[in-house]
């Protein structure tokens, strides 16, 4: 028989309960957290969907990789089968392993960035767009149209706009592009994933103009996966022949190994030039540690290791997506407005199509997250205009392209049941949309201000 079920394709071994807790004591928790779900006890939450980022359940075979790690500070075993497995897919030529995905950034954009300075990228993560402005330099964002209409279904829209990429090179000067970025599967844009043919494109541009092309890779194997089942010539190649070819495109690489590593901690840098590579190890030095270990333990490393072979697995990946996709079909059936079609890792609520009478100045993102977690202990998270707004020189709000609340969906972590109860909680909370109000911020940090935010209803 040709099964229809999609099932998970792991056993559990291991369990950690989670804590039931009434809507009223969810009333008194989430005020205390500045009505900024980020400032809630972990403790306090049923489902927690603020990120997939470091939070994924790990293999036995990770575990004993754990155990197995070699902590020697210089030339540690576990560092040698980190870089041998990381080349294996990437195959790039130096491999710098770091304590997560902002710290590769820092490292990269600290040597490359500064003032005078422009990134091109598909869409620019938080932490990225922080550590590129953080070093003078300005991080744009050339997404392709489709990728902007949340209520378009089309299969790439993670997809870069290469003529606006020439466009702005040209406009820019080559020599004020150290490098562009594409970000697979693109986060910030509902973690759709980008085309090979558009990788390819890029890379033609680049190379025209002699820009090295960077991957932000926290999710290339998920966007291994859309490339084998939506792009034609690719359905019998393997999700590691896939992302072997992404990644060929490439002169480097940043990664945050909580994603598609399966990890809780870890990241890392690759790049095949000698310089560049040279200054990052120098910096890393200063920064992370030694080459060897960069900001991890030697059992961080093997974690990372065995988590980069199992996430190719093509049963994996194909109940990973179909449980992002499962969601988000229920969702659509009942009306709730989405970014379609659903990503790899979560899925992203259009809050302007679910409140159109709360306008961006009052954050009706953070208004539905606010809800989730009122409704069913739900943790979520804004973004939108909390998460990118920006204010014009008289302190008026620009706000977001898009307001959107996204439900990251922890790797191997929740079951059907889990998903079902959401599906439950965000058609009550859409049922109920008309009492729904506005926020403003009683607090916010100069630079990645939702992380620390604190808000209060507008009555
Ligand atoms: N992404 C996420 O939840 C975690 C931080 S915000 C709660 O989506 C991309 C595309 C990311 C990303 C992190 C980073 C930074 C870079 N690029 O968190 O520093 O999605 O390991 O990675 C988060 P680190």
């Amino acid at each position: 028989m040709k099964p229809k079920t999609i099932i998970e394709p792991f056993k559990i071994k291991s369990v950690e309960p989670i804590r039931f807790t009434t809507r009223e004591e969810r009333e008194v928790l989430l005020k205390e957290a500045g009505y900024n779900p980020f400032l809630l006890p972990a403790d306090d939450v049923l489902i927690d969907l603020l990120t997939d980022s470091g939070t994924s359940a790990m293999s036995a075979k990770q575990w004993a990789g754990i155990m197995e790690g070699d902590e020697s500070y210089a030339g540690s075993k576990s560092f040698y089968r980190f870089e041998a497995v990381i080349k294996s897919i990437t195959n790039m030529k130096f491999i710098i392993p770091t304590h997560q995905g902002r710290a590769a950034e820092k490292i990269l954009f600290t040597i490359v960035g500064g003032p005078g300075k422009y990134f091109p990228n598909n869409t620019h993560f938080d932490t990225t767009r922080a550590n590129v402005e953080f070093s003078g330099a300005e991080a744009v964002d050339l997404l392709n149209e489709v990728g902007k209409h949340p209520e378009i279904r089309a299969d790439f829209k993670g997809n870069m706009d290469v003529e606006k990429l020439e466009a702005f090179i040209k406009e820019k000067g080559v020599e004020n592009i150290p490098l562009c970025m594409i970000t697979v599967t693109n986060n910030s844009g509902g973690g759709q994933p980008v085309s090979m043919q558009n990788i390819k494109d890029v890379k033609a541009v680049c190379n025209k103009y002699g820009i090295p092309l960077f991957l932000d890779a926290c999710r290339f194997a998920e966007n291994a996966y859309f490339i084998k089942i939506r792009e034609k010539g690719y359905e019998n190649k393997t999700p590691l022949e896939i992302a072997q070819e992404m990644f060929s495109y490439a002169d480097g690489v940043t990664m945050s190994a909580k994603k598609d590593a399966l990890v809780n901690i870890g990241g890392f840098l690759a790049m095949n030039d000698d310089e560049l590579a040279m200054k990052c190890r120098n910096l890393l030095i200063v920064t992370e540690g030694f080459p060897t270990y960069g900001g991890l333990a030697g059992r961080d490393l093997e974690a990372v290791a065995q988590g980069l072979l199992e996430i190719v697995d093509e049963h994996y990946l194909q109940y990973r997506i179909r449980s992002i996709e499962y969601l988000g079909e229920r969702l659509v059936a009942a009306g709730v407005p989405i970014i379609e079609p659903p990503g790899g890792h979560a899925i992203y609520i259009d809050a302007k199509r679910f409140l159109p009478n709360i306008p961006a100045d009052q954050y009706p993102g953070q208004s539905i997250v606010c809800e989730l977690y009122l409704e069913g202990g739900v943790r979520s998270v804004e973004i939108g205009s909390v998460m990118f707004g920006k204010y014009d020189k008289n302190g008026k709000l620009i706000p977001a392209m898009m307001e959107l609340v996204r439900m990251a969906i922890p790797r191997r972590v929740y079951t059907q049941s889990h998903i079902d109860y959401l599906i439950e909680v965000i058609i009550e909370v859409f049922k109920n949309r008309d009492k729904l109000k506005g926020y403003k911020f009683t607090y916010e940090a100069p630079m990645l201000r939702h992380f620390t935010a604190r808000f209060k209803p507008i009555i």
